[in-house]
C-alpha cells in the first residue's frame, strides 16, 4: 500500500475578540488546510500537487500563497489556476470553475518546478492573506479489502454520479483496451494480472471496433472474444466496460441492428455478473444529438430486457464531447435527455487538443448529467503528438474532484504515443515496470495505482 507523505498545515485564525472576552465575536473563525503532495521527482525538477480544503466562510474567489523555501525553487508550469512568482514568493488565483469554495470544500491545483540543490517543501501557505502554519504528516493509508468489485458490487447512477451498492458515489479509474482486432495479443493472463495488481485498475473497457475489420466481419467470434475479456476481468475483480466502438460511419443508426443483435448476447450472457458496464456507441459524429437519441432509446430496451439493472453509457455528438466539437453543448441533452433509467453519458477529450473550453463544458454539464469519461487520450486527438503532461495533469484532477470515471485510450503496445505500452512489450510478461512503460503509461500507471477511497457503508 503507497504511502504518502503530505505537508498538512493547517491555519485557525480567530477574528476579533477572543472567546473570553466576548463569546459572539468568535463565531468568524476562518481557517484552511493544506495537503503537498510531490506526485515525483527527477534531476532538477519535481512535480507537485496543492490541495486547499477552506474551513472558513464560503469564499468566491481565492488566492493561495506560499513560499519557495530556497531561491533556485521555481514553479515552470502550474494548472488548474493562474500561477505567478516573485522572488520566493508563489501567488496561485483561482479560476472559473474553481473559485467558489464552499465551507469544507477543497481546490486541488499543481505545478511542475525546477530547483537546484536540495528541494525542501515550501512554507508560509495562505488562503486570502490568512496564515497556515505546517507540520509534516503522514497520511493514513486507505486498505480497502478486496477488489474494486468485492468492495462497490453491483454500480448504478444515484443523481448525477456513479453509485456502488452502499449508494454512495464513487470513481472508477482504469484503461481501455485498443481495437482487439489488432492488439488482441496484448490482452491475457499475464497482462490483465498487471493490469489489477500492479496499475491498481478499477475497470477495464474492451473495445470491440464495429467496423474496420472489426464485429462486422466476424460477429461470433468478436462476442466471445468480449465475453472472455469480461471473465478475465471479473476474475480480477475488475469492472468491464463493453465498448460498442463505432467510429465511422458516425451515425450510430448505421449499426441499429448490429447493436441489437450483439447487446441482446451479451446482456443475456452477463446479466447475473456485477461488473458488467455497457457502451452502446463510441464516437457519433456528423449526426445530430436526436438521432443519437432515438439510436440509444433502441438499443437500451434490449438490454434492459436481458440484464435490468447494469449502467449503461450513451454516446454524445461530436465524438462524445456532448457536443462542444460541433460548437454545440450539453443543454442539448438536458433539455431532450434519453428516455431510460440508470444511464450515463460519455465524455471524451484528448489533452493535447481539448482544452479549457472543454473543462468548463465538463465542469458545467456535471452538475446536470451523470458523466463518464470513457476514453481520452494524454495526446492529440489523432492518438499520436507529443504528450501534455500539464493538460492531462488538469483534466485528471477535475475528474478525481468530481468523481468522474475514466478509461485512457490505451492499454497496448500500438506503435502511437496515447499507448502505454512500447512496440514489443506484449510479446513479453512485463507490462509493469519504466523498461516498458511509454511516457503516457508511466503517467497513468502512476494516476491508477493510487489508494481508491471507496465508501464501504
Ligand atoms: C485510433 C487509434 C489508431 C487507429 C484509429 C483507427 O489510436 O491506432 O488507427 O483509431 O480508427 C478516438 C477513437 C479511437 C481513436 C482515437 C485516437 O475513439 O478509435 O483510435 N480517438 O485517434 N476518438 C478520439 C481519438
Amino acid at each position: 500500500m503507497k504511502r504518502l507523505l503530505a505537508l498538512v498545515a493547517t491555519c485557525a485564525t480567530v477574528l476579533g475578540l477572543t472567546a473570553a472576552t466576548s463569546p459572539q465575536a468568535t463565531a468568524a473563525a476562518t481557517g484552511c488546510k493544506i495537503d503537498y503532495t510531490v506526485a515525483s521527482q527527477w534531476t532538477g525538477g519535481f512535480q507537485a500537487a496543492v490541495k486547499v480544503t477552506n474551513l472558513g466562510a464560503p469564499v468566491t474567489g481565492w488566492t493561495l500563497g506560499f513560499a519557495m523555501p530556497d531561491a533556485g525553487q521555481k514553479v515552470v508550469q502550474g494548472w488548474n489556476a493562474t500561477w505567478s512568482q516573485s522572488g520566493s514568493a508563489v501567488s496561485v488565483a483561482g479560476v472559473d470553475w474553481n473559485r467558489t469554495l464552499a465551507t469544507g470544500a477543497a481546490a486541488e491545483v499543481g505545478f511542475t518546478g525546477s530547483f537546484t540543490g536540495a528541494n525542501p517543501k515550501p512554507t508560509a501557505f495562505t488562503l486570502n492573506g490568512v496564515a497556515c502554519t505546517g507540520s509534516l504528516e503522514e497520511e493514513p493509508p486507505t486498505d480497502p479489502d478486496g477488489t474494486p468489485v468485492d468492495i462497490n458490487g453491483q454500480l448504478h447512477v444515484c443523481g448525477v454520479n456513479l453509485c456502488n451498492q452502499y449508494d454512495r458515489p464513487i470513481q472508477l479509474r482504469g484503461m481501455s483496451t485498443h481495437g482487439i482486432q489488432w492488439f488482441d495479443q496484448c490482452y491475457n493472463a499475464a497482462s490483465l494480472d498487471a493490469l489489477a495488481n500492479d496499475w491498481k485498475s478499477d475497470l477495464l473497457r474492451i473495445s470491440m471496433y464495429v467496423q474496420e475489420d472489426g464485429y462486422e466481419t466476424d460477429p461470433a467470434g468478436f462476442t466471445a472474444r468480449v465475453n472472455e475479456l469480461v471473465d478475465m476481468a471479473e476474475a480480477r475483480g475488475m469492472y468491464a466496460l463493453i465498448d460498442f466502438h463505432t467510429l465511422t460511419p458516425g451515425d450510430p443508426n448505421y449499426n441499429l441492428q448490429r447493436a441489437k443483435t450483439f447487446f441482446a448476447s451479451v446482456a443475456a450472457r452477463n446479466a447475473g455478473k456485477k461488473n458488467v458496464i455497457y457502451e452502446i456507441a463510441n464516437e457519433p459524429n456528423g449526426v445530430s444529438w436526436s438521432a443519437i437519441k432515438n439510436y440509444a432509446e433502441q438499443v437500451i430496451p434490449v438490454i434492459r430486457a436481458a440484464d435490468p439493472d447494469a449502467v449503461v453509457i450513451v454516446g454524445t455528438r461530436g465524438w462524445s464531447s456532448l457536443g462542444v466539437s460541433d460548437g454545440s453543448n450539453e443543454s442539448e441533452i438536458v433539455n431532450s435527455p434519453v428516455n431510460a433509467t440508470n444511464i450515463m453519458y460519455a465524455f471524451h477529450f484528448y489533452a493535447a487538443s481539448h482544452k479549457d473550453d472543454y473543462r468548463s463544458a465538463l465542469s458545467r454539464a456535471a452538475s446536470q448529467l451523470p458523466l463518464f469519461v470513457s476514453e481520452f487520450g494524454t495526446v492529440s486527438a489523432n492518438g499520436g503528438g507529443a504528450m501534455d503532461r500539464a493538460s492531462t495533469t488538469a483534466w485528471l484532477d477535475l475528474l478525481d474532484q468530481r468523481k468522474i470515471s475514466y478509461a485512457n485510450w490505451t492499454y497496448s503496445e500500438a506503435p502511437e504515443s496515447s499507448a502505454a505500452f512500447k512496440p514489443g512489450t506484449c510479446n513479453g510478461s512485463d507490462y509493469s515496470s519504466s523498461a516498458v512503460l511509454t511516457e503516457s503509461g508511466a503517467l497513468l500507471k502512476s494516476r491508477i495505482s493510487t489508494p481508491d477511497s471507496f465508501p464501504t457503508s
